[in-house]
């Protein structure tokens, strides 16, 4: 399963985000370092379509899709050199396949800490930056003697060198100007800077209804980035309470599903995931796929079986099934589409495989 991790500062709220994803279990306290080995959790990434589907078709099953996060120690100003919990703390960030930078931007005399979020996200990305400098340096010398017995690694040499030249000025590969083609050539090197990026904007109670203000220089600062403004403590007090009066909470908050939502359904994306469903009366699910999946891909996700013997797809889209109401009704009408082993599958298809093993 794809993971991401919470990198922030001590006391930025990663426990607390992760208590509010995963219904507790991480000790959230208000000192630095409270958190030393990391917390995994699994989360269902909330998905209407689903739940629609799942009503249409009366599914005595829903399954979600789930994504992995990962609630690691808080990093300092000189982690790349071993200050707080060093090197011990950046293993964990390589093992992940997307960062989520927790920054804080509630005030709290008991909590110290910063309350800058754009002043946080510089000294993670610097110690983050150090770290890739100095792998790659490590790196580079080794390469350039192998391209040398060997041309077909020349390619290779030269994305090191300008991702060199890129993280010596102090961007990080995320929103550098690399291409794909050189991120690809870099990807065995576990960089950390290469990953893809969100940033959850931890705010205030008293900010609720201000976010985007809150959050406007965080977006300057990370370009391209999904930003999502969550006040985590409430997010916290709310996954405590019973899904109604969860609701009614949200709700006198203004704050619709909750911002958790959001948030869950960002990192999806941003990992590259994409979601199919199939719906029947035993059971409603999501299924998750890779953006640019075909078709057999796809069908593997559910069984092997079903991608070795792969002969077609019946395929759908969700709201225009939800429309006629049932499998049956679509395929009265004509509506379902047959699609072969080059079609590739979009998020939201709803689909049904014909196999043969
Ligand atoms: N007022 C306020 N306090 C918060 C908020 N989010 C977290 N806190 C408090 O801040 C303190 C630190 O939160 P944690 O979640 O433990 O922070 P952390 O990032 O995991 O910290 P380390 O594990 O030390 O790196 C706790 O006492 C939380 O209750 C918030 O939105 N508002
Ligand atoms: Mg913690």
């Amino acid at each position: 399963m794809e993971r991401f991790g919470f990198v922030g500062l001590p006391n930025a709220g990663k426990s607390s985000l992760y208590n509010a994803l995963a219904g507790g279990g991480a000790l959230a306290a208000p000192y630095a370092f409270a958190t030393i080995d990391p917390n995994v959790g699994v989360a269902k990434v909330p998905d209407p379509r689903l739940d629609r589907l799942a009503a249409m078709s009366k599914s005595r099953n829903v399954v979600h899709a789930s994504v992995q996060f990962v609630d690691i120690a808080g990093l300092v100003k000189g982690a790349a050199s071993g200050e707080g919990l060093g090197n011990r703390f950046l293993s964990h960030i390589r093992e992940v396949d997307a960062i989520v930078y927790v920054l804080r931007a509630f005030d709290d005399a008991d909590v110290p800490g910063s309350a800058d979020p754009v002043d946080q996200l510089e000294v993670l990305e610097v110690e983050l930056v150090i770290a890739d400098v100095e792998k790659v340096e490590s790196q580079i010398d080794k390469r350039r003697k192998a391209a040398r017995a060997d041309p077909s690694l020349a390619d290779e040499v030269a994305a090191l060198d300008h991702a060199l030249s890129v993280l010596q000025s102090g961007t990080p590969i995320y929103r550098s100007d690399l291409s794909p083609e050189e991120r690809a050539l870099l990807r065995q090197q576990f960089l950390l800077t290469d990953k893809a990026v969100l940033a959850v904007v931890n705010i205030g109670e008293a900010d609720i209804g201000d976010e985007e203000r809150i959050a406007a220089p965080v977006v300057a600062a990370l370009g391209g980035a999904d930003v999502v403004p969550v006040c985590v403590q409430l997010e916290a007090e709310a996954v405590l309470l019973d899904d109604a009066e969860r609701a009614e909470m949200l709700e006198a908050l203004g704050l619709g599903d909750g911002a958790l939502a959001k948030f869950l359904r960002a990192a999806y994306h941003r990992l590259g995931l994409r979601t199919f469903l199939t719906t029947g009366e035993k059971e409603s699910r999501a299924w998750t796929f890779r953006a640019g999946a075909k078709a057999p891909q796809a069908a593997g996700v559910i069984h092997t079986d079903f991608e070795r013997g792969f002969i077609r797809a019946e395929c759908i889209r969700w709201d225009e099934l939800l429309e006629l109401g049932s499998w049956a009704a679509a395929r009265d009408a004509g509506r379902l589409r047959v699609e072969g082993k080059d079609y590739e599958v979009q998020d939201g298809d709803v689909l049904e495989f014909r196999f043969n093993v």
